[in-house]
């Protein structure tokens, strides 16, 4: 009996736990706004512009649009999403590595980017390495988180597909569009992104889609 209790007691004080690994693992699921089938509808229906990040593939190479601080991150490397070239955060020890690009979307609205990402982890069951995108103003400040995973956010070597609506206050902004990852002091995490494309729904401009060869694989 004394055992019994003491189990339950255990249980209820790990998850009474401010940020305990359960706790923490609902919060780094990326949340789905649009799926592949119905970006490539929107896209189709010319009723969107998708063309606001440039080089979203990376296969024009590592210097072109994107800036980039840490370890260099944009790589041809075999297994890219599309392509040959792909971009690849942290992937060693005690890293911080980010990845961004200013974006133009004056005169548009309801932006929403999208991305094919894939993470290998050798880390274990505590979320210790840390990934976030994130919009900032175009000096770095943040504005908006639109993901945090962690190393148990990994694939199993699976690319996945991620979209997220921006919130309107960033409708008509220019900003900068930011990835970011830390990795603790062992057991590395690399997080690949590969054709990061943002689109506008509403448009107040006449601006052609790109046809993206990323949302039909
Ligand atoms: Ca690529």
């Amino acid at each position: 009996m004394k055992a019994k209790i003491l189990l339950v007691l255990t249980v209820l004080l790990v998850l009474a736990l401010p940020g305990s690994a359960q706790e923490r693992e609902s919060d780094l699921v990326p949340v789905a706004a649009l799926t592949e089938g119905e970006v490539e509808a929107l896209i189709a229906s010319g009723s969107a512009s998708c063309s606001f990040v440039h080089n979203g593939g990376f296969e024009e190479g590592a210097h072109l649009w994107w800036f980039q601080s840490g370890s260099a991150q944009i790589w041809q490397l075999i297994g890219a999403w599309n392509g040959a070239w792909l971009a690849w955060q942290c992937g060693y020890d005690s890293c911080f590595d980010r990845l961004w690009q200013n974006i133009d979307m004056t005169g548009y609205g309801e932006a929403i980017p999208f991305f094919y990402y894939k993470m290998e982890t050798s880390e274990g069951n505590r979320p210790w390495d840390l990934f976030e995108g994130t919009i900032n103003d175009l000096g770095g400040g943040r504005l908006h988180t639109f993901y945090v995973m962690s190393n148990l956010s990994h694939t199993g070597g699976e690319w996945r597909w991620f979209s997220y609506l921006l919130p309107a206050e960033l409708n008509d902004t220019s900003f900068q569009l930011s990835f970011r990852g830390s990795t603790d002091a062992t057991g590395p995490t690399s997080l690949f992104l590969d054709d990061v494309i943002i689109c506008a729904k509403s448009l107040t401009k006449v601006h052609l889609p790109v046809v993206l060869d990323a949302v039909v694989p």
